[in-house]
This record gives C-alpha cells, structure tokens and sequence, in this order.
C-alpha cells in the first residue's frame, strides 16, 4: 500500500512537471496584440498576400533562405508605433512572442524596427522555399543579426506589444 501511494505520488509530480512543457497543436493562426488593445489574428493565407522578405544567410557554409514577412509590417496591423514616431515615451516598448511549446523571446520595439536598428526580423513561412515541419513552424521567426537558434521561435502563436507604464 505504501508502495503504492509513493509511485502515484511519484506519477503526479511527473506527470504535472512534464505537462508545463508539452506542445499544444498549432492552429495556424497569428495572434497580434498591440500596446493600444487592438489585437489581429492573422491566417497563413494572410502572410502569403503581404509585402514579403527573402534574406539570405550562411550556416555552415551553405546558404539558407527564410521568406516570409517582416515583424515590423505585422505589428503595424496591431497598431504599434514604428518609423519616424519611435521616440519618446514609444522607445519604452517591448514585444513578447511565445510559442505552442510555452517557449517564449522577448524584443525591445527598437531592434524589430528596420528603420531604427537595420535589422529585417522576419515572420517566416518558409526556408529555402519550402513550408516548415511541424515542429518547426508552421511559421517561426528570423533574426538576422542573432545568433543561430535561441530567439529563432518556432511554432510562434502569439505577439503582444506592451509599453511600459509611465513611471
Ligand atoms: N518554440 C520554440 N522555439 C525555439 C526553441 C524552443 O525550445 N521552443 N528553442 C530555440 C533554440 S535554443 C534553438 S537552438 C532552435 C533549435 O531549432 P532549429 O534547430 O530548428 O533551429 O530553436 C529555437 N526556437
Ligand atoms: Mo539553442
């Protein structure tokens, strides 16, 4: 009986444990919240009718091709403040992206805008023309000037944009 009570008890915190981790199956939708409250749900569909980026970069001596859309031109959808208008209190913006995992990076609104950092951060659907696998998409998102892998999030759900509050 002892015996018995220990392993359920084991069986419990294991099985608890594990389940913060588990992957959910992707719906395939997008989900933007903006700093105002307007929030977007974005289907594959829509990425492919948008404005799209191809970049190019090695890794391990071949080159790689992600496509799909930049950051920057989602979060306008949402109503985040871009461009000539990143100043001020706006600079004080972060955005969180999270996964179907629970995985989930974080962004300051300076380095995902093209015209402020340089850098095209793109919601990508494909790599090297090709759609992701399921554990890698069905959209993840490109940062060219990371280091390969950790901020490259797959299986992206969800954008919130949140400015901090004034002190
Ligand atoms: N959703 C999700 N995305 C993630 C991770 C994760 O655990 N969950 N790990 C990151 C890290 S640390 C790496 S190295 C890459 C690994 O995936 P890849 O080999 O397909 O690039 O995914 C990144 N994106
Ligand atoms: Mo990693």
């Amino acid at each position: 009986m002892v015996r018995f009570i220990v392993f359920a008890a084991a069986f419990l915190i294991y099985s608890t444990v594990s389940a913060q981790n588990q992957t959910r199956p992707h719906s395939g939708a997008l989900v933007i919240t903006g700093d105002s409250g307007k929030s977007v749900t974005l289907r594959p569909s829509d990425l492919v009718n948008m404005p799209r980026t191809k970049l190019t970069v090695q890794r391990d001596g071949r080159g790689v091709t992600y496509e799909g859309v930049l950051l920057a031109e989602l979060l306008k959808l949402a109503g985040a403040t871009l461009g000539k208008e990143l100043r001020g209190d706006a600079i004080a913006t972060y955005v969180v992206a999270s996964a179907t995992d629970g995985y989930r990076v974080l962004f300051s609104i300076a380095e995902i805008d093209p015209e402020f950092s340089g850098s095209e951060n793109i919601v990508a659907d494909r790599m090297n023309g090709n759609p992701f696998l399921a554990d890698q998409g069905p959209i993840r998102i490109f940062v060219p000037k990371d280091v390969p892998g950790a901020r490259s999030i797959r299986m992206l759900e969800r954008i919130e944009v949140v400015r901090l509050p004034k002190p």
